[in-house]
């Protein structure tokens, strides 16, 4: 252990009293003591240091007063001094024991003290401004005014610091003394004084006790002893506040000795003075963070520095350093330890490089203690001429620079070194990377060029964070497969190789920005180039090194070179597309939904897509109206049916009947107004919906108007988007996965009892939805990690990328497997037969007929109508019953019908004045008008003579209204009332079709009281719910409602519940929510004298349910029954 006592100074100090006559002669006096204190010796090896000065005071100038006495000295060492512990180190067998006697300080041969130089030695060049990797001090910084902290000080108050002390400059002034008046100045907390010709400060500047900060950097400040206090008089070492000291570039041929008592210094610069030794008092500066000691002409450090226990950075560049205190290893703060690790090599002679060369001796040159300092964090031993690298445990080590050596391997410890992000190996002889490389995740940085590689390993690929591999004149002959492990990597030069082929793999390297293949024997590029989208350049250079796209010097053929020989990687990557596109074969026309609230620009940006041209919408006119298919076929000849849904609520009730997990879905939201706030309606809220009805559909996220934001806040927000969206899927998968468990866990306990209790119904039900869950948590959506980011103003920035990806979207049958069908050409004659066919609908039957024509039947008729239905020819509902036998092969038709139906313009839509088709087509008075308006509005009700307005332009006979009457239904949106058949009473308020989605009435106490009235005291009352776990989507009750008429005579309608009778029975279905177990619930209760009867309906009831339910494919829910319904199979839980 190093001891403390040994830098005890002699407490004795004499003050001497001088009048206040002659300035002049306090400098004489003080010189000459300066003089007297010449001989007195150091001997480093004893550590012993006694002070006996005299000091001299004059009058303080200022005050008049004489001071009597000066404050005793502050005993340097009165704090209390860490101990240095020695430090474990596995296997080095090396002991850095402070113990050992610490080596004597070594003077430089020929050394002499008056060496010195006349004038300030200009800055270093080299290493000291060469070496990017060691981190500049932050003083270092901050005189650069490069960081933000100077920037912050500059804007708060040019002339105080924090805390309110003065910030004063007086620098290159001319100054040779301290200005009177700044002796005056109180609080002064920081003093630039540099570049002045000062070459003492007078003793009163013990004044400044606030003083934080000097910097006295050129001027003559003199020392010409240890002992000499002229230059800095011993009363500095009163100023307690100093921390920061610059004294660099002063001629100083001695560390002036106050600064040995400046205990709480946290800052020394001494740099750029000849003062040849570090003296063992440095030991003394036990606050010490950072030293700069460059260019001091000092060759070793005495091992007393291992007192400085705070110590961070010791900076050395510009010195001949030849040895390094042991001491060193007890240093647990220090990470930074600059120096030239060249100058070791001074000693070594052309014969024995060579032999170091070939490896004939093994390197010892460096000191074993560099590799055993714990904290630092770069090791720089470029052209150091070593062979062999010791065992390294600087286990905080981030940097290790080994270019220019003659290394073939690096020691197992370094692959253990889990702090590591650079490592440089170039231009040494290394022809295997190790498997073990793959250990060092940290890595960022991975220089090898200039070796003798011939392959990669395989684990180079877990290098996941690396953003930088340069392979440059190696010889490789290929790249393993496992390169595409490389997720972070911007850089990737592989120059001056022997690389025949580029494996597919690296084109899923999508952040690489620079990929560098010259001189290579390359004859052909992976069509998948043109997915590294970030290769923005080719054949460019930024900051003096190649960037971009790099393929000079192949023998290429594809592309050829008038494409490659471009500065435009667009050129290339679009001939690779089309190659890609033109390969792909039977590439099939691909279905896009447009999903996204009202207005934040989805048609306004598939106008732009689709006319290369900005067509903005204008606002509210022209919103679109339930959904509006358009057909695009794109440079590179992808064609693609989008369907633009119009984002109005009043259209939800019609999107499950279009969605396809099939589709690639947009999901399009204002990226100028996204926020955490309004997540839910612009992102979360369609996310939900394609959890519910498409579970595994592709979904990339397109931000719109973009020009409405702020430059700098685009990255940002789109950085939110995938930060909140990331999360909203993982709550929904851990929402899965929860009810998973506790389904179970029911599972578990219903099955142990089924024997007793017969609850087979029930334990099927819930297996049912087990696997329905298992399904969904198999299937979860796809969302592309990357999000679009466009305006559809002039020029439509981002689009361009954006149909670049949808076009490789739309070939890739990862995400589509049906992207590239091979669909046999009398499918065609079929499709164009049925386009040929009047209508709106056929039925299956009539297709059949068709079909056989072409000689297509049965099985291959499904798929072949399949087929038309996902690249957007037809519409076959084929899983809702019903519907299953109709083809819908005018779809546009179709979707004119229900948009009638379903408008956001309503309000506007529902004028008599204004819009004379309801006088004319529905034959209404005013008075009749607003009746039927009403009924509608309230209740959903549409009379006849309404719905021959709605539908007035579809031009509808009277029987093909009637026949539509008919097929409505079967969509789950509406129910139809049958007329009498000799109308009776107002026809205009007699409802033909209820569609239930727009009823705004709930039932509370009405139902009750028609509930209660009902009451029949003979009557049984049999109850069973529908629980959902992950909620249940709008619409979907709506649907039971229009669902339930099949069974019931007579009904009244809420919007949360409906009651109805049957010849028998009283049914009453109803939706709630309980807001403590946040949990949607369906029940539905039936009356009836008869147990029987009940159980009759409640089969059939639940049967509808069941059928409307399972169409909702992301939904999960638990019946909840009497146990008596389920042993007597009354519940149908499945259609
Ligand atoms: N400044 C700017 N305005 C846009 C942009 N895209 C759309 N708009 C405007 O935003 C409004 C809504 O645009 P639409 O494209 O109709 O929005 P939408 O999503 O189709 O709306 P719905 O059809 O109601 O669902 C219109 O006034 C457009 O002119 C854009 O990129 N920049
Ligand atoms: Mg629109």
């Amino acid at each position: 252990m190093i001891k403390k006592a040994r830098f005890q100074r002699d407490p004795q100090v004499h003050y001497v009293e001088t009048g206040n006559k002659s300035f002049l002669k306090f400098l004489d006096m003080h010189s000459s003591a300066a003089q007297q204190h010449k001989c007195f010796k150091i001997c480093p090896c004893l550590f012993s240091f006694k002070s006996s000065l005299l000091y001299y005071n004059i009058t303080d100038p200022f005050t008049k007063s004489p001071r009597k006495t000066m404050p005793e000295s502050p005993k340097p060492n009165s704090g209390k001094k860490q101990s240095p512990s020695p430090i474990r180190r596995g296997g080095s067998g090396k002991s850095a024991s402070p113990k050992k006697s610490p080596s004597p300080v070594r003077y430089k041969k020929g050394e002499s003290p008056n060496r010195r130089s006349k004038s300030p030695p200009k800055s270093g060049k080299g290493r000291e401004s060469k070496s990017p990797s060691t981190p500049k001090s932050g003083r270092e910084r901050g005189r650069s005014g490069s960081t933000k902290k100077k920037k912050e000080v500059r804007v708060k108050s040019p002339d105080t610091t924090e805390d309110g002390l003065k910030i004063v400059k007086k620098r290159r002034e001319g100054l040779t003394i301290i200005p009177v008046t700044l002796l005056g100045e109180k609080d002064i907390g920081e003093l630039y004084l540099s570049g002045n010709n000062l070459t003492s400060l007078p003793p009163t500047i013990m004044r400044w006790t606030s003083l934080r900060k000097l910097d006295l950097s050129k001027n003559g400040i003199q020392c010409k002893g240890p002992n000499d206090f002229y230059g800095l008089p011993q009363e500095m070492g009163t100023l307690n506040n100093l921390e920061d000291l610059n004294i660099s570039e002063c001629n100083l041929m001695y560390i002036p000795p106050v600064i040995w008592q400046l205990t709480h210094l946290k800052f020394l610069d001494v740099s750029r003075n000849k003062f040849n030794i570090l003296l063992p008092e440095i030991g003394n500066l036990t606050s010490l963070q950072k030293l700069n000691l460059k260019h001091t002409n000092i060759c070793s450090l005495p091992p007393e520095i291992a007192y400085c226990q705070e110590l961070e950075e010791i900076l050395l560049w510009g010195n001949t350093i030849e040895s390094l205190p042991e001491t060193l290893t007890e240093m647990l703060k220090l990470k930074t330890l600059a120096l030239n690790y060249q100058s070791f090599c001074g000693v070594i002679d052309e014969h024995t490089e060579t032999m170091y060369r070939k490896g004939q001796i093994i390197t010892q040159h460096i000191p074993g203690v560099v590799f055993e300092l714990p904290c630092m964090e770069t090791l720089d031993l470029e052209n150091t001429k070593i062979n062999n690298l010791p065992d390294t445990y600087n286990l905080n080590l981030k940097d290790l620079i080994l270019r220019k050596n003659f290394l073939d391997s690096l020691p197992s410890s370094v692959y253990n070194l889990n702090h590591l992000t650079l490592i440089d190996l170039s231009y040494n002889l290394v022809k295997k990377l190790p498997e073990e490389i793959g250990r060092v995740v940290s890595l960022e940085k991975l220089r090898l060029d200039n070796n003798q590689l011939t392959t990669l390993p395989d684990n180079i690929g877990l290098l996941h964070n690396l953003e930088e591999l340069d392979l440059a004149s190696n010889q490789i002959q290929s790249l393993p497969q496992t390169i595409n492990g490389l997720k972070s990597l911007k850089y990737l030069i592989l120059e001056k190789n022997q690389l025949t082929e580029l494996p597919d793999e690296i084109c899923e390297l999508l952040e690489l920005e620079t990929l560098d293949i010259t001189e290579n024997k390359i004859h052909t590029l992976p069509m998948k180039l043109h997915q590294l989208v970030k290769l923005r350049d080719s054949h460019g250079y930024r900051n003096l090194r190649r960037h971009g796209l790099w393929l000079y010097k192949n023998p290429l053929v594809q592309p050829p070179p008038n494409v490659w020989r471009t500065d435009k990687p667009e050129k290339i990557f679009d001939y690779l597309k089309k190659l890609a596109i033109i390969k792909t074969e039977n590439l099939q026309r691909q279905k896009i939904l447009v999903l996204g609230e009202t207005q934040c620009g989805k048609t306004s940006f598939v106008r732009g897509l689709v006319h290369h041209k900005s067509i903005l919408t204008k606002a509210k006119t022209d919103k679109t109206a339930f959904v509006e298919q358009t057909l695009w076929r794109t440079e590179n000849a992808v064609e693609l049916i989008i369907n633009d849904f119009g984002g109005d609520p009043s259209y939800t009730i019609g999107y499950p009947l279009f969605l396809d997990n099939k589709a690639m879905v947009l999901v399009v939201y204002d990226h100028s107004t996204y926020s955490t706030e309004t997540h839910k309606s612009a992102i979360g809220q369609w996310i939900e919906l394609l959890n519910q009805y498409t579970p595994g559909a592709v979904i990339k996220l397109v931000g719109t108007k973009t020009d409405l934001c702020e430059e700098e806040t685009i990255d940002e927000t789109t950085q939110l988007v995938k930060d909140l969206t990331e999360k909203q899927l993982e709550n929904y998968k851990n929402k899965l996965l929860k009810e998973q468990k506790s389904l179970e866990t029911e599972i578990a306990h219903v099955r142990s009892q089924v024997s007793s209790d017969g609850n087979q119904d029930y334990l099927q039900h819930l297996e049912l939805q087990k696997e329905n869950l298992e399904n969904l948590i198999k299937h979860p959506l796809k969302m592309l990690p990357d999000v679009a980011t466009i305006s559809s103003i002039d020029g439509l920035p981002g689009v361009s990328d954006l149909i670049n990806s949808i076009e490789l979207m739309a070939i890739d049958t990862t995400l589509f497997p049906h992207a590239q069908r091979c669909i046999p050409s009398h499918w065609n004659n079929l499709r164009a037969e049925l386009k040929r066919q009047e209508g709106y609908y056929l039925k299956l039957e009539e297709v059949k007929e068709i079909a056989k024509k072409f000689d297509i039947h049965d099985q291959e008729l499904e798929d072949c109508i399949h087929y038309l239905h996902d690249v957007g020819e037809v519409l076959w509902f084929h899983n809702l019953i019903g519907l299953a036998l109709i083809l819908f092969h005018k779809p546009r038709l179709l979707v004119e019908l229900i948009t009638a139906l379903y408008r956001h313009d309503f309000n506007s839509f529902l004028n008599f004045e204004k819009n004379k088709v309801f006088m004319s087509k529905g034959n209404l008075s005013p008075k009749d008008f607003s009746e039927a308006v009403e009924i509608f509005q309230k209740n959903g009700q549409i009379s006849r003579p309404m719905l021959n307005c709605f539908w007035f332009y579809q031009n509808l006979s009277y029987d093909k209204l009637n026949e539509l009457l008919d097929l409505m239904p079967m969509f789950d949106v509406c129910y139809t009332v049958p007329e009498p058949e000799i109308p009776k009473g107002k026809i205009h308020t007699k409802p033909l079709m209820v569609l239930p989605w727009y009823n705004q009435e709930y039932s509370g106490t009405d139902l009750t009281e028609i509930w209660e009235d009902n009451k029949d005291k003979s009557e049984y009352t049999v109850s069973l719910s529908y629980n959902f776990p992950l909620g249940l989507p709008s619409g979907v009750f709506e649907r039971i409602s229009a669902t339930m008429q099949d069974i019931i005579l007579e009904r009244i309608d809420w919007k949360d519940a409906v009651y109805a009778t049957t010849d028998f029975e009283k049914l009453l279905i109803k939706r709630s929510h309980d807001n403590e177990l946040d949990l949607d619930t369906l029940t539905l209760t039936v009356k009836a004298d008869d147990l029987s009867n009940i159980e009759c309906l409640i089969k059939e009831a639940t049967l509808i349910i069941s059928k409307v339910l399972v169409r909702t494919n992301g939904l999960i829910w638990r019946i909840r029954a009497d146990k008596n319904l389920w042993k007597n199979n009354s519940i149908c839980f499945h259609p």
